[in-house]
């Protein structure tokens, strides 16, 4: 396919609550959105960065510039046979995963609409439903938490995961079990301890936990595989795996049990697709991460989740958990028992809402 033109646009959406995580709180995401044409096609990806350098260096900020100068020059008229094509391209721009993702992820949902096929089954899916649990940041109050994760149980979702740090953890997850005894139950820690709190970590296998994700350093494989040795409850890692080599590498010393896939962090359905069949080959389970996506990062997350080995729930929820109004139609809905139903129609399934997201767009640009 040969691609025609780019369109990057930022949007600026107010969560309907805010998020808060150990890095901090966020009451508006800053999304930048990609377009591509090709072909009398269009495909749209979402740059799933956070506002600020926190979860990852990527910026919205730094996304528009490695789109700008150097992934959109690199893209426009060129010709290309598949879209994994991005990775090796682009291999000798560092990092900047969740830029690169943006720009491979539209040009998959360009394919999928070429071959008249369901995303999903593009990219090798085979679930019709998949399972979802939710994210719940850090509350004013623990009875608040409490409230919410009444809320979420009651809807149908299949595991709570909860935002833990320093001062927020245990005195939480007590009150948490002493309330809710039997949910599946997780806790993420965004990196919020280190090896000299492995005693303190131990205490959180009293609460058996599904596991804890990414208690220690983003770049600190080594200690996570000292941590997993001291305690019972299993680690996931996060932040740690950008890709299917530190994914093996993390296995392979013992780093984790668990990997949670972001296809922004990993670069996009490539990326993402080696991690699963590297974990899946390992038997081990993976599920799908989010990044507060508006409704085109959350399509993208729903065709990966679909994946054989995306066993364990999710972060992938409803778009009214986030968005007074998503920018897709229609926007995507949990069952009663806690699955999205993967869509069975060609291309994304859901489609953008031009009106809607003109309206949220703070800047566009467009590239020929
Ligand atoms: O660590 O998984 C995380 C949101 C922003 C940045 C990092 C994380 C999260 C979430 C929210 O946990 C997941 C979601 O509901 O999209
Ligand atoms: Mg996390």
């Amino acid at each position: 396919m040969k691609i025609e033109r780019i369109e990057l646009r930022e949007l600026q959406l107010p969560l309907v609550h805010f998020f808060e995580t150990s890095f901090g709180r966020t009451t508006t995401r800053r999304i930048v959105l990609v377009r591509v044409e090709a072909e009398g096609l269009a495909g749209w990806g979402e740059v799933s960065c956070g506002e600020e350098p926190f979860y990852s260096h990527e910026t919205p900020e730094t996304a528009w510039h490695i789109l700008r100068d150097f992934l959109i020059p690199w893209s426009l008229g060129k010709e290309w046979a598949a879209p994994s094509e991005v990775v090796p391209r682009f291999r000798s721009i560092r990092g900047h995963n969740m830029a690169k993702a943006a720009l491979e992820n539209a040009l998959w949902h360009i394919e999928a609409q070429q071959k008249n096929l369901p995303l999903a089954k593009l990219v090798g899916g085979t679930l019709a439903e998949v399972p979802c649990g939710v994210s719940i940041g850090i509350q004013n109050s623990i009875e608040e938490l409490l409230e919410k994760i009444e809320r979420e149980a009651a809807a149908g979702y299949q595991r709570i995961k909860v935002k833990v740090k320093p001062g927020w953890d245990l005195n939480v997850l007590e009150r948490i079990r002493a309330k809710f005894p039997r949910i599946l139950l997780m806790a993420d820690a965004n990196c919020a301890y280190s090896l000299a709190d492995a005693a303190h970590l131990k205490e959180f296998d009293r609460f058996y936990l599904m596991m804890i994700e990414q208690p220690l350093g983003w770049d600190d494989l080594l200690d996570h595989a000292k941590l997993q040795r001291e305690i019972a409850t299993p680690i996931c890692l996060d932040e740690s795996i950008h890709s299917a080599d530190d994914a093996r590498k993390a296995l392979e010393i013992g780093a984790c049990k668990i990997i949670n896939i972001k296809l922004g962090r990993v670069g996009g359905f490539t990326a993402a697709r080696q991690v699963h069949d590297l974990c899946r080959a390992g038997n081990v389970p993976v599920w799908c991460g989010g990044m507060l996506e508006s409704g085109i990062g959350r399509a993208h997350n729903i065709a990966m989740s679909a994946l054989p080995g995306f066993t364990l729930p999710g972060d992938v929820s409803a778009s009214k958990r986030y968005w007074a109004e998503d920018i897709i139609d229609p926007e995507v809905t949990v069952s009663a028992r806690g699955t999205i139903r993967v869509p069975q129609t060609a291309g994304l399934g859901y489609t953008p809402n031009l009106e809607r997201i003109e309206k949220v767009t703070v800047r566009k640009e467009a590239f020929e």
